[in-house]
């Protein structure tokens, strides 16, 4: 089904035209960004119709529509992916072929946008492109930011931060919508007055400071059904241009106030994440896109009905972690003092109407905002929150009378500080964690006694990823191998994958499969000497680790183990040993210095390493600069192994263990997050499990941790390694990485020795680290197992996961356009 304007003569014409009509240029005078502009035109003329066509369909069957809330979305370049969910691709690169042009060169054109972090931003982005698929009605809600996520330098070795600025040349798939702007307040005070028309008290907001929030519409593309849905992301405006005239009537600091609110609100993502650092500007970002959103879905409701007590009926609310959570009190302000409802209707519709879902355990990512903060900057909002945990304090001694420690360790306002996950879990009809293990923690530990008082609103939904992205468009080769043997049905039905286990065993289907692995490798391997300078042999084992930068995910870990296998090969010339590339990418949060030093010691390691012409090639490393969804998606493509090693318990899923399964590469992990599920669909001996569980680092926290001395002395390669990052092995500074030294060996403050268990976890991670070796030797057996993580990936589609939210949570009926 291509639409008519993706035949090959009607879209080359239209290529034409658009350059002609933005640029007054002929192809051939276009520069490769006038032409990706001309080229997303066209693409955009298409997605207009049904985008259009959506939204008709939507107003004529009235379905329920979910509104995602997230202060991140990762979504990755469009046109590639827009192209591949319209199916013309390739009739628009044989277009573009027949112009003279290359279709990976125009979407190389195509700034990352990356307004999000990490993990919970790019599920966001596989979410929405699952909704859109599956044929229901949903809106991502977010932030426009001017600046996303920064572009990593590296720069002798160290990250360097430079600004991206994404939409300089202007980002051709938004959509400016002013006519739904809506008012957005903050500071000043309340007064209570006197309302005759009801006889009762109100209360009103005066003397804030008002931002206008002007919402951006991004079109989300739904696979070959017509659907287009909205990310709809809010920019922040001044209310009153800045006015000369108000300096003489004395509001000239206010107009200067607000011109400044506005421009910083949306200035820039926060880089970090799983550290929550308090600062007023953050708390200001998540009430500006929250209020602008939940004022323009209640807008929209009102529209067709009259009831606002049935809101529930028709929208719903998910908050994808805390950070949108002040949703709760917003939607009760919106409710009580905008509609009219007294505060028990009000609370009943807010808590049909909210959900939310956590994504991490790590105490440092838990928002708590300090009173003094919260309730200046949104005075009102403050004041319903404390009436919540008033009533919320009367339910638990109702539940536990005289159990004040029950109190001390629930309510929503304690110790001068507004703990938000608290706030979502009182309010929301639903909590769900994202991967089997996590939430079992999260019931077990974290969120414990929640769990003992409100059971029925647990629940868990285990993360995915979209297979339109990372299978379809970034490893085109082995997608089409795929449906060569299976049919095309599993790019909208990833269960259907299954059907390659009846090839696992065929000696032809293994040399096609690990001949497109090579081919991935090859044009990895191509990236890698343009980027770093780097050769690398396609035939060694391509080992990676990509994710953000963070302690528990143990990048220290796997470069340790390098620094291992390069003695081992140093000292035993003659030992026999399969070449090996160890491939890194991560960005590490600007501020946390630990992570940007793990950053350098991969360098450095990696430059003394590929310079030993002793070692005769057999080890390389490389740090992939930028790490980013586009080139991601080439990443997974040439994995041979998967490296998935956080400390058991800290990892709460993980999507980029999804991708590299499903692109065949074997999972080298800790039974920590969608790791156990992943080993659960594959079987563990398709898999290289090592290390503590996660029952066993919880216990060793609850008991003070453990001694990582008794290994450092007893263990003399362990020892070695060590020693090796302060004797100048790596850097003529021995001092350059001695915290990272002390860190494993030495208590500091709060901190314990080796609190991420690595040297625990060592001797364990290289036995399966040799497993990996024997195990890659053996050409089929290999073969088998790689096949094997790609057909057993089924469950790992996001499509899964969003049908169990629909299910178990949403309640959305599905839409279909003609
Ligand atoms: C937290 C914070 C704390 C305050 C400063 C800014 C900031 C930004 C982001 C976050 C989110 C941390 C939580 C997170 O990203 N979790 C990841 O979620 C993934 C999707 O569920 C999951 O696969 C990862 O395991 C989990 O780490």
């Amino acid at each position: 089904m291509i639409d008519k304007q993706f035949k090959k003569e009607a879209f080359k014409e239209s290529v034409k035209e658009n350059v002609k009509f933005l640029y007054r240029k002929k192809l051939e005078e276009a520069t490769q960004e006038q032409i990706f502009q001309a080229v997303c035109y066209t693409v955009k003329d298409v997605i207009i119709d049904n985008w259009l066509e959506t939204q008709n369909a939507y107003k004529e069957q009235d379905p329920k529509t979910v509104y995602y809330m997230s202060m991140e979305f990762l979504m990755g370049r469009a046109l590639g992916n827009n192209l591949i969910n319209l199916t013309a691709y390739k009739e628009v690169k044989e277009a573009l072929d027949e112009l003279g042009l290359d279709l990976n060169v125009i979407e190389d054109q195509e700034p990352d946008p990356a307004l999000g972090n990490g993990g919970l931003g790019r599920l966001a982005a596989c979410f929405l492109d699952s909704l859109a698929t599956l044929n229901y009605s949903a809106y991502g809600c977010g932030i426009r930011y001017r600046y996303g996520m920064f572009k990593q330098q590296i720069k002798d070795g160290y990250q360097v931060e430079v600004p991206d600025n994404w939409l300089k040349d202007g980002y051709p798939f938004e959509l400016r919508r002013p006519e739904y702007a809506k008012e957005v307040h903050f500071g000043g005070y309340v007064d209570v007055e006197y309302d005759p028309a009801t006889g009762s008290n109100k209360f009103v907001h005066k003397g804030y400071q008002a931002v206008k929030a002007v919402p951006f519409d991004m079109p989300i593309v739904g696979y070959n059904n017509k659907i287009v849905n909205t990310l709809r992301i809010w920019d922040a405006e001044p209310i009153v241009d800045f006015e000369l005239d108000s300096f003489d009537k004395g509001d000239y600091k206010k107009a200067v106030e607000q011109e400044n609110l506005a421009r910083n609100i949306v200035e820039v993502l926060y880089p970090n994440d799983n550290h929550m650092a308090g600062k007023e500007l953050r708390l200001k970002q998540q009430y500006f896109f929250v209020s602008a959103s939940l004022q323009a879905a209640i807008d929209k409701y009102k529209k067709n009905h009259k009831d606002i007590m049935k809101l529930h009926e028709k929208v719903t609310f998910q908050m994808n972690d805390t950070h949108p959570t002040v949703a709760v009190a917003e939607l009760m302000r919106i409710l009580m003092d905008e509609e009219g409802l007294g505060w028990d209707d009000a609370w009943s519709v807010t808590t049909k109407c909210v959900a939310y879902t956590n994504h991490t355990i790590m105490a440092e990512a838990l928002e708590k905002w300090p009173v003094e903060l919260f309730s200046r900057l949104l005075p009102r909002v403050y004041q319903i929150i404390e009436e919540i945990n008033r009533r919320f304090i009367l339910d638990i001694q109702a539940k536990y009378p005289g159990n004040y420690d029950k109190i001390k360790k629930m309510a929503i306002l304690y110790d001068g500080q507004v703990k938000m996950a608290h706030l979502a879990i009182v309010a929301g009809y639903s909590v769900n964690g994202v991967a089997k293990l996590h939430t079992e923690i999260l019931k077990k530990q974290e969120l414990k006694d929640f769990y003992e008082m409100m059971p029925e609103k647990f629940n868990n939904k285990t993360n995915g990823i979209t297979q339109r992205r990372f299978l379809l468009h970034g490893n085109q080769l082995l997608a089409d191998w795929v449906t060569d043997h299976i049919g095309p049905e599993w790019i909208t039905d990833l269960s259907q994958i299954s059907k390659l286990k009846v090839y696992v065993d065929d000696e032809k289907a293994q040399q096609e499969f690990m001949n497109i692995k090579y081919q991935n490798k090859v044009r990895l391997a191509k990236y890698i000497l343009e980027h770093n300078g780097v050769e690398v042999n396609p035939r060694s084992i391509f080992d990676v680790q990509v994710k953000r930068l963070h302690e528990y995910k143990r990048q220290l870990l796997n470069i340790l183990h390098v620094i291992y296998l390069y003695d081992q090969i140093k000292k035993h010339p003659e030992m026999d040993f399969y070449p090996r590339t160890f491939i890194f990418g991560a960005k590490a949060s600007a501020g946390y210095a630990r992570a940007k030093k793990i950053i350098k010691l991969i360098n450095s390691v990696a430059d003394v390493v590929n310079n030993d012409a002793s070692i005769e090639g057999k080890l390389k490393v490389v740090f992939i600069e930028n790490y980013r969804v586009s080139n991601a998606e080439m990443i997974f493509a040439a994995a041979d192994v998967s490296e998935q090693i956080s400390t058991a318990s800290k990892e709460a899923s993980g999507t980029g263990n999804m991708k590299f399964m499903l692109n065949g590469a074997p999972t080298l992990g800790t039974m920590d997050g969608a790791n156990v599920e992943i080993v659960d669909e594959v079987g563990k001996e398709n898999a290289f499990i090592f290390g503590l569980s996660a029952d066993e680092v919880i216990n060793y926290e609850n008991n003070g941790g453990y001694d990582p001395r008794v290994i450092y002395n007893t263990d003399d390669e362990i020892r070695q390694v060590l020693t090796e990052l302060v004797n100048g092995t790596f850097s003529s500074d021995t001092e350059l990485f001695r915290d990272l030294y002390n860190s494993l060996l030495n208590q500091n403050g709060g901190e314990r020795a080796d609190q991420y268990f690595i040297l625990a976890d060592f001797r364990s991670y290289a036995a399966a680290q040799k497993k990996v070796e024997e195990a890659y030797k053996d050409e089929k057996g290999w073969a088998r197992m790689a096949m094997l993580n790609t057909a057993c990936a089924g469950k790992f589609t996001s499509d899964r996961t969003i049908q169990e939210y629909v299910d178990d949570i949403w309640h959305l009926d599905k839409v279909f356009v003609k």
